[in-house]
């Protein structure tokens, strides 16, 4: 289970060539990276032979978990037969063509169309240039403008990175212009009185402030995630997506979804804007789509769009040596069939997902760092508060729910740590003893980390 290489070796190899994505890297190069080498169902073991619990799906995507044979197998196959071929020159190949079939029966049907690309990131650059196109094929080319929202992520290329609301990327050279931002719908933050249900209205209707602000004729689209994933899987409150899309409709403002963390069954529906009860016009897809197995992401378009953009829009200047890639396109197939077919999505919704979400409750429900649980499926948040009652948070909950997250390394559990909240998202065929192993090893690392702050 281990390699031949020292992890040491390794690690200054590693600090000598490579720059790690979101981190401070001389301070990494001082510390090591862990060194991952395998992986098994839920289970990830480092080069030293340690075991974790990777209750994260890797980021956010394993969704079948690690050690699947017949992704392998399909991956496998492929690269025997066609590994690479493109969709310029006229041409397909059957993988695209049956991912497509089958990425359709599974979605709602008034979505028709996919363009496929490598990753979330691509997927959002290419999101803003159709809805620019769609806008100028219907002759309305100053409709431009695309709102998104503060701490809202939707990758890191540069474009994405300003479609996003993280403000310290935008500082390292990340803004773009005709992209405006309205803020989170992140109930648990808000400090006055209103119900989570006044909340969620009010922060929904400041899509519409921000349109007249700006002029509905100039305004393109509003994206978002169903729920907030990077940004601390944040849930809004019941009344915030149908607000939205009442404003979305009233101005004539494309609805987009960004799906890239909450597809492919992570809430227990097939897209998270199903569990929220909202029609979006378009949906960026990637992560799940492959269980993270081998890259691919894609923009999935209404009927409504794509119709207007093949019928009138002409030649469509746009395309990615890999977009519909068929060895990825055949991990796909083998994912979305195993999904599908294994009842994985729908035991989220009937079984695990519930069991988890009740031991999560019951386990931190009065534990003294925590102030409120969110989630569903598997997909959950705990919230670090200094006091429940009055929604008062710690003023050093980042450096909390660090420490928390590196414990949970020490105890062999990967969670995640975002602003003051620790957020899991393990892989959707997890067993019970494998949800029970998560869940006692996240109580090990609340409680230490309880005990360093002296709340226990
Ligand atoms: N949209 C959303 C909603 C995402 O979560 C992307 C787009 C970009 O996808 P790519 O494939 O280009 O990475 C993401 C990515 C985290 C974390 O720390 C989350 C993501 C990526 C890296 C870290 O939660 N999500």
């Amino acid at each position: 289970m281990t390699t031949s290489r020292e992890t040491r070796d390794y690690q200054a190899a590693d600090a000598a060539h490579h720059i790690h994505a979101f981190v401070d890297q001389k301070a990494l190069n001082d510390e090591g990276p862990r060194v991952m080498v395998r992986g098994d169902r839920l289970h990830l073991w480092d080069n030293d032979g340690r075991r974790y619990l990777d209750g994260m799906s890797g980021l956010w995507c394993t969704n079948l978990g690690y050690g699947r044979k017949d992704l392998n197998a399909a991956a496998s196959r492929q690269l025997e037969q066609l590994p690479y071929y493109n969709m310029f020159f006229h041409t397909t190949h059957p993988q695209v063509i049956e991912l497509s079939e089958l990425l359709f029966s599974l979605l709602p049907g008034h979505y028709s169309h996919a363009i496929y690309t490598n990753s979330g990131s691509e997927a959002n650059e290419v999101l803003i240039r159709t809805v620019r196109r769609y806008w100028q094929v219907l002759g309305k080319p100053e409709k431009k403008i695309m709102i998104g929202r503060w701490n809202g992520y939707h990758g890191s290329t540069l474009a994405a990175t300003a479609l996003g609301g993280m403000k310290f990327m935008h500082e390292m050279g990340g803004m773009i212009p005709d992209i405006a931002h309205i803020d989170e719908p992140y109930f648990f933050a808000h400090e006055g009185n209103l119900t989570p249900a006044e909340f969620g209205l009010r922060a929904a209707q400041q899509l519409e402030s921000k349109i007249l602000e700006l002029g509905a004729d100039k305004v393109a689209g509003f994206i978002a995630e169903p729920f907030q994933g990077a940004g601390g899987m944040i849930f809004p409150p019941e009344s915030y997506w149908p607000e939205i899309q009442r404003i979305c409709r009233k101005y004539d403002v494309l609805l987009c979804a960004d799906e890239v963390i909450g597809g492919f069954g992570r809430t227990g529906e097939w897209f998270a804007h199903e569990y929220f009860g909202f029609e979006p016009d378009t949906l960026s897809i990637a992560k799940g789509l492959t269980s993270g197995y081998i890259p691919m992401g894609g923009l999935i378009l209404s009927k409504k769009m794509a119709d207007v953009l093949v019928e009138q829009g002409g030649v469509f200047a746009h395309g990615l040596t890999y977009s519909g890639h068929p060895v990825a396109a055949a991990v796909a197939i083998a994912n979305l069939k195993a999904l599908r077919d294994e009842g994985v999505v729908t035991r989220v919704k009937d079984d695990i997902g519930p069991y988890l979400q009740q031991c999560l409750r019951e386990v931190f429900g009065n534990h003294p760092l925590v102030g409120d649980i969110q989630g569903t499926g598997m997909v959950a948040a705990l919230q670090l508060a200094e006091d429940k009652a009055t929604r008062k948070r710690f003023a050093n909950e980042n450096d909390i729910a660090w420490r928390c997250r590196t414990i949970g390394f020490e105890e062999g559990v990967i969670i995640r740590s975002t602003l003051g909240r620790m957020i899991m998202a393990p892989a959707l065929i997890a067993s019970r003893e494998e949800i029970d192993e998560l869940v006692g090893k996240t109580l090990k690392a609340l409680d230490r980390t309880a005990q360093e702050y002296g709340r226990l």
